[in-house]
């Protein structure tokens, strides 16, 4: 049963009139969620195929991570780093362990992560690498997504993300992505200069782009050759969401920095982390970098529960499985219809490429065609629309979602 008696309507003007216009939703109000599944403020239910951008890998509410959350709330919350607490060296030692690092650094949101990282890579380059003061350099990728601080969306090409924000943070070097000979080179021109090469194993924002295969290892292979550091935001790849706990998994790769964030609190909370060995961490000394809720006792609870679920309930697993029955399932619908191109992805993050322009309302339209027949999905640039359900979802449940999902193309009436 729902609980509000309000209609989506008015919640929908109550954000028009009082939020900040930075988003376009699909125009859905959600109240409830338990596992794979959300209910709107009408009572209806849904497939979310969006699982918060890959956040709620464990499904909503999941009863172990909102326990931990509760029982920890009511004992207690935040101490601040000024005193230890006695959640803190349990959860490190756990994530630890569980990515094969000698350390974790806790932040909140995987921006903070990303920046973390950047700072943490600068430091090493200065004082254990001997690159001249002020002088590192990070590699980055064409079409990034890292997040959306001053020093990230400087590194940016999306004129959306870093128009009128300048002035930028100087030091990056932007290659295109999935190019080893444009890494190579820009190594060779510059190696002694350069900190470190930060990358998305596979870009989510740009559109669920998966590089070639061996494109991680030789990367990764290319930057312990130049003595430059290997940077792995997996805040969107990670915590199962492709098939592996990890997506530089898929290639053997151990990153010399692994940033972590959304799935790491099965969405239950903003917890992110940056994992690196000793040789690396310990550039960083008391006072040199910190957050008030970084590490808070919260935070460790829920993070604890959310990667027990990973490992209990096979998660990474099931999400190669499920993934490719997915891609599967929906190669066989693009032989029937013209309005879907390519089927793309790992694991259970994928993406559908529609027979439209960026331009076009159609991928938005079909979103709110899906909408209606019961499942959730937005585009990203225009024409792509990401599919990431929650990965406790069952095969029958895919199964029944590939049947939305086809009666919705083939109903679907372009205008
Ligand atoms: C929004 C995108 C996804 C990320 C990677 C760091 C961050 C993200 C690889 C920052 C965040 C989110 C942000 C969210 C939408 C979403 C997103 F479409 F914008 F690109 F997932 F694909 N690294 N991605 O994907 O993490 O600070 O947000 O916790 O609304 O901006 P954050």
């Amino acid at each position: 049963m729902h609980t509000v008696n309000k209609t989506s309507s008015y919640f929908i003007e109550l954000e028009e009139k009082h939020g900040a216009h930075n988003y376009h939703p699909l125009p859905v109000v959600l109240e409830k969620g338990k596992g794979v599944f959300v209910w709107d403020v009408e009572g209806k239910k849904y497939y979310d195929f969006l699982s918060a951008y890959s956040a709620v890998n464990q499904g909503h509410s999941h009863p172990k991570i909102v326990d931990a959350l509760v029982n920890q709330a009511q004992k207690l919350a935040l101490t601040s780093r000024a005193f230890y607490n006695a959640n803190l060296g349990e959860y490190e030692k756990k994530i630890t362990e569980l990515f094969g690092f000698d350390k974790v650094l806790p932040m909140n949101s995987g921006a903070e992560a990303v920046e973390t990282a950047v700072k943490l890579a600068r430091k090493w380059s200065y004082e254990v690498k001997g690159i001249s003061q002020n002088a590192a350099k990070i590699v980055v990728c064409e079409n990034n997504f890292h997040g959306r601080t001053t020093t990230i969306v400087s590194f940016s090409n999306d004129p959306d993300a870093n128009n009128n924000y300048g002035p930028f943070t100087p030091g990056f070097i932007k290659i295109p992505y999935n190019n080893l000979k444009a890494l190579e080179e820009t190594l060779a021109n510059d190696s002694e200069n350069i900190a470190a090469f930060l990358v998305e194993p596979i870009q989510g924002e740009a559109g669920v782009y998966v590089p070639d295969e061996g494109f991680l290892k030789s990367a990764s292979e290319l930057c312990k050759k130049h003595n430059v550091l290997f940077i792995a935001d997996e805040v969107q790849t990670g915590i199962a969401r492709t098939g592996k706990l990890i997506a530089c998994h898929h290639e053997n790769v151990q990153p010399d920095i692994l940033i972590l964030g959304k799935a790491l609190s099965g969405g239950m909370y903003p917890v992110s982390a940056v994992l690196a060995n000793d040789e690396i961490m310990n550039v960083i000394h008391p006072g040199q970098h910190g957050s008030t809720f970084g590490g808070n006792p919260v935070a460790c609870a829920v993070a604890v529960a959310a990667l027990d679920v990973v490992e209990e309930e096979k998660l990474s697993e099931r999400a190669e499985e499920l993934g490719q029955l997915f891609r599967n399932e929906i190669e066989k619908l693009i032989e029937k219809t013209d309005l879907i191109t390519g089927v793309r992805g790992k694991g259970l993050l994928n993406a559908i490429l529609i027979n439209d322009t960026p331009e076009s309302k159609t991928a938005w339209n079909l979103c709110v065609a899906l909408r209606d027949n019961g499942l959730l999905a937005k585009p990203t640039h225009g024409n792509i629309i990401r599919l990431a359900p929650p990965l406790v979802i069952t095969e029958e449940q895919i199964l029944d979602c590939v049947a939305i999902i086809e009666k919705t193309v083939l109903e679907f009436k372009r205008n």
